[in-house]
């Protein structure tokens, strides 16, 4: 992946119509002034690739050291005497694991079914987050920059079309929404986006939301593959590591990384198991230690792609997963 490609950026922002980089900067100086950020070192400028070769998927790309590695025997495990071995990196179409185990068929169908069985059911909506009283239901949030895909990956998680409002204009979703999964177990967060059509102080209310907050679990972070990381998604990934806050990061619309490849070659997109190494160098370099070992690459539409391995990785972040058997 280009790591912040300046004039990518820019020209994206110019299709979408508009320059946020006024807001974008009020956001961050907010966010600077208020203490809760700190600003990233400036990153030296790379001369910008050629459009990637397509390798095969397993390619010989050797993945970097884990970051952090978290991953501990459990109770069980040490209680029944089992040798325990950290999981080995994996990397597939749909995910690079550094520090988790891959779930399995029955796991992932067990995550299916958890977000399909019962209805959903919208909670509330709320533009002041911190009005809004602690409760017992854990909780996890979807954060990116505007039109990165959250609602989309929430529907699709919700498997319910049109549940969480969706637009292709940056800016859609004008308050934190609240809905409610798996028979009232759990609760998905839809924060709006920072970034281009959003409001200035969201950053830092939804920072001040999630430290506070005693039921939340885990900010899954969207980027989208093929614009890259801007300088405000690496302050908020330091940012939730200086707050100790867990988060993960999801690839979104990772099914344009397989376009044609004409098309692929004019949007200089990069193979997977490129971006995922990538996407593991900026968050070791920024924030790298209160970040999960595994990202996922998704897409909600035109076919969803990841959705189970993010809903199980969802279970296990609120301690929703079945546990082992005694
Ligand atoms: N190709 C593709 N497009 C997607 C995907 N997910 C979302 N989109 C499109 O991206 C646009 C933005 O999607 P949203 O889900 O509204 O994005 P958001 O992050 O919630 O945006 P805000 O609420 O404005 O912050 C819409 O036009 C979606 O149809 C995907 O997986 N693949
Ligand atoms: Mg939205």
């Amino acid at each position: 992946m280009r790591v912040s490609p300046e004039s990518k950026y820019l020209d994206h922002i110019e299709s979408v119509g508009g320059c946020p980089e006024d807001e974008l900067n009020a956001v961050l100086n907010n966010l600077v002034d208020e203490g809760l950020l700190h600003k990233p070192k400036p990153k030296k400028s790379k001369k910008p690739k050629p459009p990637a070769e397509t390798p095969p998927l397993h390619s010989s790309l050797e993945p970097p050291k884990p970051i952090n590695q978290k991953f501990k025997a459990s109770k069980f495990d040490i209680e029944e005497g089992f040798e325990f071995k950290p999981p080995e990196p994996t990397i597939s179409s749909t995910a690079y694991r550094w520090d988790v185990e891959t779930p399995n068929t029955e796991q992932l169908k067990y995550a299916a079914r958890f977000f399909e069985k019962y209805p959903v059911r919208f909670l509330w909506g709320a533009e002041e987050f911190a009005s809004i009283p602690d409760g017992a239901v854990p909780e996890v949030a979807f954060l990116g920059r505007s039109n990165v895909g959250k609602s989309s990956i929430l529907n699709a998680l919700m498997a319910q079309k049109g549940m969480a409002r969706t637009s292709s204009k940056p800016g859609r979703t004008k308050q934190m929404n609240a809905f409610s999964v798996g028979g009232a177990r759990l609760t998905l967060l839809d924060m709006p986006g920072y970034g281009h059509g959003s409001r200035e102080s969201w950053g830092r209310e939804i920072m001040e939301y999630l430290r506070s907050r005693k039921q939340f679990r885990r900010a899954f972070l969207l980027i989208d593959p093929v614009h890259g990381f801007k300088e405000v998604d690496m302050m908020i990934m330091e940012a939730f590591a200086d707050m100790g806050i867990p988060y993960q990061l999801v690839l979104s619309k990772t099914d344009k990384l397989d376009e044609p490849k004409k098309k692929r070659e004019r949007l200089a997109t990069p193979h997977i198991n490129e971006v995922f190494m990538d996407v593991q160098g900026v968050m070791r370099d920024h924030g790298g230690h209160s970040g999960f070992g595994e990202i996922l690459a998704t897409s909600s539409e035109p076919v969803k792609k990841g959705i189970n391995e993010l809903r199980w990785a969802i279970l296990r972040a609120t301690g929703l997963e079945p546990k082992k058997k005694k």
